[in-house]
């Protein structure tokens, strides 16, 4: 159980890193705070709407301009989510407005599931 939190937390770390390195966004929501109360980040699931801005199968990415996520609090930004699988970019193009699922806790979160939105 343990072992398996400082996997998880080492990972969360490679991911947010090269997303830092040039950093093109303020992201607020990254600064928030923890909800009171909870001891430590909840895995939860938040649906979103946006217009992706850039794609990168390579590094398994997508920049998205979504929409507030009420399930998270957060405003609406542009900013470059990791993608479960490689497999969820094909089909989208720069451009494209999609609907789209994000997992995990609120200051890391990956997209699950993309699809067409209007
Ligand atoms: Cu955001």
């Amino acid at each position: 159980m343990f072992q398996s939190k400082m996997l998880l937390a080492a990972l969360g770390l490679t991911l947010v890193l090269p997303a830092l390195a040039d950093n093109m966004n303020e992201m607020p929501h990254m600064q928030g705070k923890m909800p009171a109360g909870s001891a430590e980040p909840t895995a939860k699931t938040a649906h979103g709407i946006g217009v992706v801005k850039d794609v990168d199968p390579k590094n398994g990415t997508i920049t998205l301009d979504h929409q507030p996520i009420k399930d998270l609090n957060w405003p609406a930004m542009t900013m470059r989510f990791k993608v479960a699988k490689a497999d969820l970019l094909k089909g989208v193009a720069v451009g494209q407005h999609v609907n789209f699922t994000l997992q995990g806790n609120d200051m890391n979160p990956v997209v699950t599931a993309i699809s067409a939105g209007k």
